[in-house]
């Protein structure tokens, strides 16, 4: 009776030490548990938010549960700039914006997100692989934010009006809806326009008042928030922005998160940006031909004029590292 109690009770203790001994290995025990939430300014029908739903599930059933990230488009909690704060503060936040707006923390952002860079997707794509683009990365982190993508593209960004545009003396006097970073209201200036900042939300209804002349956006935002509705059925070529989403997240949450969830998590938000990225290149000229049925109106642009009054913005700004235009455009020769 007595050596059987002591080898039940052995077994016991065995058991128990192999289970801590898996879970420290792991370093996730079984009742790690942890709730992001994700906040982007996106509509449903836009592929993005289909996108990070995507991820987040995904996220969820690899993670066995342990990884919840909680998925809330069209700004209904903090974006843009806001979002980002609520990042380098440390809370349990993923906030999905264009890189404009890390140049608030790093400056060689804004130089990233510049106007009239790239001629492709791909072109983007590949320069976020370069080495100038990882130190940015590592600049971002010693602000208290982790990149974990930075091609979330949503398509290159035109003049939405309700007139044809093709020369930037066409935009004398118009007020074109811009978002609220500086890279944009810069951008629209020097392309003639009188640069009016709105959040996503109040833009279509701030066309529809004649508060607005027009905005600038991708065909994709075009077709998923319906502009194409409104008195804007212009839409001129200029292809000034590349417009892409990064998904951001504190380093200090992001460091208390086991090795094990993280690479789970990393791996999915770069899986489902390429994913992203490949099915728009497939859907473009199909946007188009579904806007053109609602009667949009596309037109070319004097891109050699454009270009010009643009030029003033690849001087570097306070802050920038010194070169980085260079090294970006250099990098992008070598692709062509
Ligand atoms: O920070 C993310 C983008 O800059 C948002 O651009 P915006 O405010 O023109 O919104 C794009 C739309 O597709 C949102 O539905």
């Amino acid at each position: 009776m007595k050596k059987g109690f002591v080898f039940v009770s052995i077994l016991i203790v065995l058991v128990f030490a192999l289970h801590a001994e898996g879970s420290s290995e792991s370093g996730a025990g079984d009742d790690y548990k942890l709730v992001l939430k994700l906040s982007h300014v996106f509509s449903p029908a836009e592929q993005l938010t289909k996108s990070m739903d995507l991820v987040a599930q995904r996220v969820l059933e690899k993670t066995n549960g342990a990884i919840e990230i909680q998925t809330f488009p069209q700004a209904q909690l903090p974006a843009y700039k806001e979002g980002v704060e609520q990042v380098v503060r440390g809370a349990n936040f993923i906030s999905v914006e264009d890189p404009s707006f890390i140049g608030d923390y790093v400056p060689d952002f804004k130089a990233l997100y510049a106007p009239m860079l790239y001629r492709s997707f791909d072109e983007y794509v590949e320069l976020t692989q370069k080495p100038i683009v990882e130190e940015m990365k590592a600049k971002a982190e010693e602000q208290g934010i982790k990149i974990l993508a930075l091609t979330y593209i949503y398509g290159f960004r035109n003049l939405i009006t309700d007139k044809v545009i093709e020369t930037p003396a066409d935009l004398d006097g118009m007020k074109i809806r811009t978002p609220g970073s500086k890279s944009y209201i810069d951008t629209l200036s020097a392309m003639g326009a009188i640069a009016t900042p709105l959040p996503w939300g109040e833009t279509l209804s701030a066309v529809q008042q004649g508060v607005v002349d027009g905005l600038e956006g991708s065909e994709f935002t075009n077709i998923g928030t319906k502009v194409y509705e409104g008195p804007t059925k212009n839409v001129a070529n200029t292809r000034h922005i590349l417009g892409t989403c990064g998904v951001y997240i504190s380093t200090e949450v992001w460091d208390s998160i086991p090795e094990e969830y993280r690479t789970i998590i990393a791996e999915e938000f770069a899986f489902g940006a390429n994913e992203m990225t490949n099915l728009l290149k497939e859907q473009h000229s199909g946007v188009v031909s579904e806007l053109e049925g609602f009667g949009v109106k596309f037109n070319e642009v004097d891109g050699d004029a454009f270009r010009e009054a643009l030029a003033p913005l690849y001087e570097e700004q306070p802050g920038m590292t010194p070169g980085v235009f260079q090294s970006i455009f250099s990098e992008l020769d070598s692709m062509r």
